[in-house]
C-alpha cells in the first residue's frame, strides 16, 4: 500500500470508505472492551470474539437491503452491531443485565432482534444453517424479495446438516446466501488438519449451487461479492455460496490460550492483512482523511463503546420473577 499512488486506488467514495472504517472500528473496539470486562469477571460463561474478521460482516451488510435477514453462530457480536443493533443492549446482555437484548437471560450466544431481522446467535455448530434456509423459505413463500445471510465457520462446513440444507435450498430455489467464514481454525484444529479439500465453496457444485472464494480481509472485495450474490438470489436463481477467507486474531473463546499456532502467524496476518488498516490506508493515501480526522472518529467510537460498558455495569441484574417468564412450555 505504501508504494501506491492515488491513481492506483479503487473508485470508492470517501463517504463509503469512512462508513466501513467506522463500522469495522466499532466492532473491534467493542470486542476489545468485552474482552476487558470478561477479564474483570463482569462477563461470565462463553464469549467468542470476532476481532480480525470485521470486513466480512461489514462488507456484506453494505450489500444488504432493508428486510434482509441474517443468522449466525456464537461468534455473533459483530453481526449484531453491523446490522444496527444497539451496542448498549448487546454489552448489557454480555454482563447478564436487565438492559440486555434477552433481559440478561441469554448471554453472548443468545440474542435476537426481530426489528433488525437478526435471528441469533446459535451455540450448536451449524445449527443455524438449516434455520437460515427456513428463513429464506418464508421469504420465497411470501414473495417479498428478501434474502437471508446464513453465516457459519470452516468447522461447521464439515457438518452433515450443511449438505442436507444445500440440497433442499437448491431444490426449492431459496434466496439464501451461505457465507462460510473460513478463519482457518475450528477451536484448536486447523483447516489443514481437518479437511482434505479445503475449498469449501466448490462443494456446492455437487448440488448445482454456484459460489466463489473471496478475500474476507478486504471489505471492498466482500461488498462486491455480496452484491453479486444478493442480485443472484433476488433474481430468483436460488442459493449462492461465498467462502470468506479470513482470520481470527484472538483464541476460539476467552478461555483459549491458542497454543496451536505461533505468535508469528498471528502477527504476520495483523501486520499484512488487517481489514481496518487497509481501509485506513485507502483513506489516507487517497487524500480523503487526515490522521487527525481518523483519530477523531476513533475517539467517537471509543465514547460509544465506553458508554455501552457503563450501561452494562449499571443496569440491574434481572429480577428473580424473570425466572418464570419467556419459558417455552
Ligand atoms: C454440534 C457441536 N459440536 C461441537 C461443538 C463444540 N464447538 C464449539 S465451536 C467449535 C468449532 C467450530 O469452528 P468453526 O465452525 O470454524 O467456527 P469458528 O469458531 O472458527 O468461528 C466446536 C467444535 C458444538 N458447539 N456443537
Ligand atoms: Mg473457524
Amino acid at each position: 500500500m505504501a508504494n501506491k499512488s492515488p491513481a492506483d486506488l479503487p473508485n470508492v467514495s470517501k463517504d463509503e470508505l469512512l462508513g466501513y472504517y467506522r463500522d469495522m472500528l466499532l466492532i473491534r473496539r467493542f470486542e476489545e472492551k468485552a474482552g476487558q470486562l470478561y477479564g474483570m469477571g463482569l462477563i461470565g460463561g462463553f464469549c467468542h470474539l470476532y476481532i480480525g474478521q470485521e470486513a466480512v460482516v461489514v462488507g456484506l451488510e453494505a450489500a444488504a437491503q432493508e428486510g434482509d435477514k441474517r443468522v449466525t453462530s456464537y461468534r455473533d457480536h459483530g453481526h449484531m452491531l453491523a446490522c444496527g443493533m444497539d451496542a448498549k443492549g448487546v454489552m448489557a446482555e454480555l454482563t447478564g443485565r436487565e438492559g440486555g437484548y434477552s433481559k440478561g437471560k441469554g448471554g453472548s450466544m443468545h440474542m435476537f432482534s426481530r426489528e433488525k431481522h437478526f435471528y441469533g446467535g446459535h451455540g450448536i455448530v451449524a445449527a443455524q444453517v438449516p434455520i437460515g434456509a427456513g428463513l429464506a423459505f418464508a421469504d420465497a413463500y411470501l414473495e417479498n424479495g428478501g434474502v437471508t445471510f446464513t453465516y457459519f465457520g470452516d468447522g461447521a462446513a464439515n457438518q452433515g446438516q450443511v449438505y442436507e440444507t444445500y440440497n433442499m435450498a437448491q431444490l426449492w430455489n431459496l434466496p439464501v446466501i451461505f457465507v462460510i467464514e473460513n478463519n482457518q481454525y475450528a477451536m484448536g484444529t486447523s483447516v489443514k488438519r481437518s479437511t482434505k479439500s479445503p475449498s469449501y465453496w466448490e462443494r456446492g457444485a455437487a448440488y448445482g449451487i454456484a459460489g466463489e472464494a473471496v478475500d474476507g480481509m478486504d471489505v471492498l472485495a466482500v461488498k462486491a461479492a455480496g452484491q453479486k450474490a444478493v442480485e443472484y438470489c433476488r433474481a430468483g436463481k436460488g442459493p449462492y455460496i461465498l467462502e470468506m477467507n479470513t482470520y481470527r486474531y484472538r483464541g476460539h473463546s476467552m478461555s483459549d490460550p491458542a497454543k496451536y499456532r505461533t505468535r508469528d502467524e498471528v502477527e504476520k496476518m495483523r501486520s499484512e492483512k488487517d481489514p481496518i488498516e487497509h481501509v485506513r490506508d485507502l483513506l489516507v493515501t487517497g487524500g480523503h482523511a487526515s490522521d487527525e480526522e481518523l483519530k477523531a472518529i476513533d475517539k467517537d467510537i471509543k465514547a460509544v463503546v465506553n458508554e455501552s460498558a457503563e450501561f452494562a455495569k449499571e443496569s440491574p441484574e434481572p429480577d428473580v420473577s424473570e425466572l418464570w417468564t419467556d419459558i417455552y412450555a
